[in-house]
């Protein structure tokens, strides 16, 4: 029985995911190291100082812990400034809907983002009253791909996980649905989601109606 909806926020809710892209850019630039979009898909969904981890790899930058966490921070700075203007207006289509539906619906919603800005991103766009958990992602030691941030959210919730949907736009918070186990649903291009249960191509064809049928099968 399908009793709790987990989402993702970067690329699921809203697309922040292209003003970290943007963040990361200028970072990289000024480093000197290069960064595009492709490189850019494999930082989804994963943390702050382990996407910065993987932009150093790839430009053979070894710096020391220091330099790193300044680097992180300055990163960060930028992301602030992009979010800044963010209202309502942001949301993906078809997502206040959804959190509607299913708040009538006494389905119980959550947060589970590998971001530390997710409070502050909710607040702008206006939709914190929608969640009964927003996960801490500061309190999560192992991040996507592994299950804890999901699992989290559910034992906050009080619910088994095999009653929980997972929705998600990478590769990483797609694994750690299914190592949940819970029911994914990918929202976005299928060759970067393998594993999911299903796939939409956009966020406005999510309804509760879709994720009730899945979990019936
Ligand atoms: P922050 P999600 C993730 O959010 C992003 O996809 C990822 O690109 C970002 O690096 C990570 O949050 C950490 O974000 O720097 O704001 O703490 O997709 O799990 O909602
Ligand atoms: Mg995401």
């Amino acid at each position: 029985k399908l009793e709790a909806v987990i989402f993702d926020l970067d690329g699921v809710i809203t697309d922040t995911a292209e003003y970290h892209f943007l963040a990361w850019k200028k970072l990289a630039d000024k480093i000197g190291v290069p960064f595009d979009r492709e490189f850019n898909e494999k930082l989804k969904g994963i943390g702050r100082l382990e996407s910065l981890e993987l932009i150093l790899n790839q430009g053979n930058k070894k710096l020391t812990e220091q330099e790193k966490l300044e680097l992180a921070k300055e990163k960060n700075e930028y992301y602030l400034e992009l979010i800044q203007g963010i209202t309502p207006a942001n949301l993906l289509p078809g997502i206040l809907p959804l959190l509607k539906e299913l708040k009538e619906n006494g389905i119980k919603i959550a947060l589970a983002s590998a971001s530390k800005n997710a409070k502050t991103v909710i607040d702008k766009l206006q939709i914190k009253e929608y969640f009964d958990y927003v996960v801490d992602a500061a309190k999560i030691k192992k991040g996507k791909p592994d299950p804890e941030i999901f699992m989290t959210a559910a034992e906050e919730l009080n619910l088994p996980y095999q009653n929980c949907i997972g929705i998600e736009d990478a590769e990483a918070g797609i694994l750690a649905i299914k190592a949940a186990k819970m029911m994914a649903i990918g929202v976005g291009k299928t060759d970067s989601m393998k594993e999911a249960d299903l796939i939409v191509k956009d966020t406005d064809e999510l309804t509760l109606e879709l994720l009730k049928q899945r979990f019936s099968i």
